[in-house]
Order: structure tokens, then sequence, then C-alpha cells
């Protein structure tokens, strides 16, 4: 299943410059829209709470497809954003039952399940893909991503 999503999208494009940026991680062509390259990367979630890879370096100015596999026998997600956005997100997953769901910067993924969350990063900002399942972020379920 593929996941658009453009409020995101509008509010990182703002800032981004096209740049010809290359890195580890490999290039598949953009599904539809007017990007000139799409940059995929393959993120696993599992029961030990843990994100992998744990560090993850991307390209600025691109769109970013992060292929999300939830390996685990329970709900995990996928939330990208900076050390703030953790917090207040942190925040919000504690004061209710836990309900995962899709936003702008994140996702929720099922047991077994694969999704995928474009962005496309605007600057070189610090920011972490973290699950905010109660105890699961505090417990290290978290990554860093790294814009070059
Ligand atoms: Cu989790």
């Amino acid at each position: 299943m593929r996941l658009t999503r453009p409020a995101a999208l509008l509010l990182l494009v703002a800032l981004a410059a096209v740049t010809g940026c290359s890195s580890a991680v490999t290039q598949a062509p953009a599904a539809g829209s007017g990007a000139p390259s799409a940059t995929r990367v393959t993120v696993t979630l599992s029961d030990a709470l843990k994100i992998e890879p744990a560090q993850i370096n991307i390209p600025m100015g691109v769109p970013v497809t992060f292929v999300v596999t939830n390996k685990g026998t329970i709900d995990h997600e996928f939330f990208v954003g900076g050390e703030k956005a953790q917090a207040v997100h942190e925040k919000a997953m504690s004061g209710q039952m836990a309900m995962v769901m899709d936003e702008p910067t994140g996702i929720g993924v099922k047991p077994g399940q694969t999704k995928e969350l474009t962005l496309t990063f605007a600057d070189t900002t610090p920011v972490f893909g973290g699950c905010h399942i109660p105890g699961h972020y505090l417990a290290g379920m978290k990554a860093t991503i790294t814009v070059q």
C-alpha cells in the first residue's frame, strides 16, 4: 500500500532545494509525482523494541520513502520528527488508549504489515524515527535519521 502525505510534503518541501545528493541508500523512480527521484529506505520494527537500522542516512531535498515492516507480534509505529515533536507525540500517546494511527509524519504498523511513509526533508536538522506505544520509546525504540 502506498500512502502519500501531501500535508507533510507541502510543509517540508517549502524550503527544499533540489540537490544532486547521492547516498548509500538506493534510488527508485517516484511513483506518479513530478519529483525527479525518490529514495527508499527499508525499516524494521520488532518486539525487541528496536527500529532497524538504528542509524538512517538520507539526502536532503528529495522525497524519501520509508518502507516500514512490523516483524513483531504487537502494534508498533514509526513516527518521524525532531526531539520536540517526539516529546509531544510521546505525551499524546501516553494520555490515551494507545491508538496507533496514521498522521502526516507517522504511521502505525500492525504485526506482519508493511507500510510506506514518504517525506521530504528541507534541512539538516536532526530527526528521529520513534515508536510511542507506551514504554517503547523510553526503552530505546528509536532510530536516528541524519539528513545530508
Ligand atoms: Cu513499538
